[in-house]
């Protein structure tokens, strides 16, 4: 008995920030800076802050503008954060409204009823809160009968999640599962650190899964495969312990951080090792693959590992590439990428779903057009 994606929605921002306007208000941030640390910098006691540069976004990440949940307060220099209205317990949250939107869309392409779910799993790198789970008021919300919990693994949560799913529904435990991504990566990422303030934008992915059995449409889970290895290259030290703890809420480390170079040279090979011996497990040729939907962090890094998968460079339908429209949007970027452009695909076409990130984490599925 296989597993079959049969439908997947994408939320997306209203809200659109391109790389000009970013700088722009990233350098007025430094001018000033500068200006009211004067005295410091010029005796030698404080360094400089350095401008951030259209040019080197688009070069060193191929990210050219990111949609976010609220544009006015991440490009006020005064505050450099999104501004969100806090909502009170009898409200929707943010993260379940952004969910709710895209798992609609996902039950639409199914052509299913949220009384036909069994379950939900929402996923994602930074949730708005402990408990209750985000994925139960999801569940709440849409009717849902059955279970619901939420897990965090970085930018691998998606394929984690789904790898449940899938291995639920092959048990016998559910039907139908929703995966869902709910990314505010704005609320993490320091709009101040000029090495990440432009990795990062908002966006919210659902995929249903379902019994192959009760599906004529979608695409097939040949196989799923997860694998992590522990690295400090990516971290956020934002949680629970840090007031016990007498840690300064507003140090940089409760905000995204990452060495961005160790990260691309140690996560390339891993990714096109874990890929490979993937498609070797299911006796599946490279050849054979018609398209790689990779995370979107960066595109440099993305093009090194089809060109080391493929032998020879990707065309561009091979790889699709997302993340010049939305930035890094961390689980939810594999996602819109298949989500965008899986619709030209023919009975028995295989293409390989991957994510990578923080942990280090890796994640596969290897899907096949019903
Ligand atoms: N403008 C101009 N120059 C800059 C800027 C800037 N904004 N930033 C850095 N530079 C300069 C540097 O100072 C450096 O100068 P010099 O050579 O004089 O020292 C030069 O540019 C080169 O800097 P880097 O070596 O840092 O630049 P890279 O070419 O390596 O590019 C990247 C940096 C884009 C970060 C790149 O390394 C990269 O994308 N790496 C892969 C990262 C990755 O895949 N990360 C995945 C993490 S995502 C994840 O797991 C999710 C975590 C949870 C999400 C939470 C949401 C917030």
């Amino acid at each position: 008995m296989s597993v079959v994606i049969s439908g997947t929605g994408l939320f997306t921002p209203k809200e659109c920030i391109t790389n000009e306007e970013l700088v722009e208000s990233f350098n007025n941030y430094v001018d000033l800076h500068n200006q009211e640390n004067k005295e410091d910098i010029d005796s030698g006691n404080l360094e400089a802050l350095t401008p951030s540069s259209v040019e080197f976004i688009k070069k060193a990440s191929g990210i050219e503008q990111r949609f976010v949940l609220d544009k006015k307060g991440i490009l006020d220099i005064e505050r450099m954060k999104p501004k969100l209205e806090s909502r009170d317990n009898s409200l929707i949250s943010i993260q379940a409204e952004m969910a709710i939107d895209a798992s609609k869309k996902a039950l639409d392409q199914a052509g299913r009823n949220t009384s036909e779910i069994d379950g939900v799993i929402c996923g994602c790198a930074n949730l708005q809160r402990a408990y209750p789970a985000v994925a139960i008021e999801i569940q709440n919300a849409l009717d849902i009968k059955g279970y619901a919990y939420d897990m965090n693994v970085a930018c691998s949560t998606a394929t984690f999640a789904i790898q449940n799913a899938y291995n639920d529904i092959r048990s016998g435990v559910a039907d139908k599962i929703l995966v869902v991504n709910p990314e505010i990566c704005s609320g993490h990422l320091n709009f101040r650190d000029r090495d990440a303030h432009f990795i990062f934008g908002d966006a919210c992915t659902a995929v249903l899964l379902e019994r192959e059995s009760q599906s004529k449409t979608g695409f097939m889970i040949l196989g799923t495969k997860l694998q992590t290895q522990f690295s400090n290259n990516i971290r956020n030290n934002f949680g629970f312990l840090n007031s016990p703890e007498d840690s300064d809420p507003n140090s940089p480390d409760k905000l995204f951080i990452q060495k961005g170079r160790s990260v691309f040279k140690e996560v390339v090979p891993m990714v096109q090792s874990h890929i490979e011996e993937h498609l070797f497990s299911l006796d599946i040729k490279i050849e054979k693959v018609r398209r790689l939907w990779l995370h979107q962090a960066n595109l440099s890094m993305n093009q090194l590992i089809a060109k080391r998968l493929l032998g020879r460079e990707p065309e561009d339908h091979e790889m699709p590439v997302i993340l010049n429209d939305y930035a890094n949007t961390s689980s939810a970027g594999s996602i819109i990428a298949f989500h965008q452009t899986k619709e030209d695909f023919s009975s028995k076409e295989i293409g390989v779903i991957s994510s990578f990130g923080a942990g280090y984490s890796v994640g596969s599925l290897i899907v096949q057009k019903i």
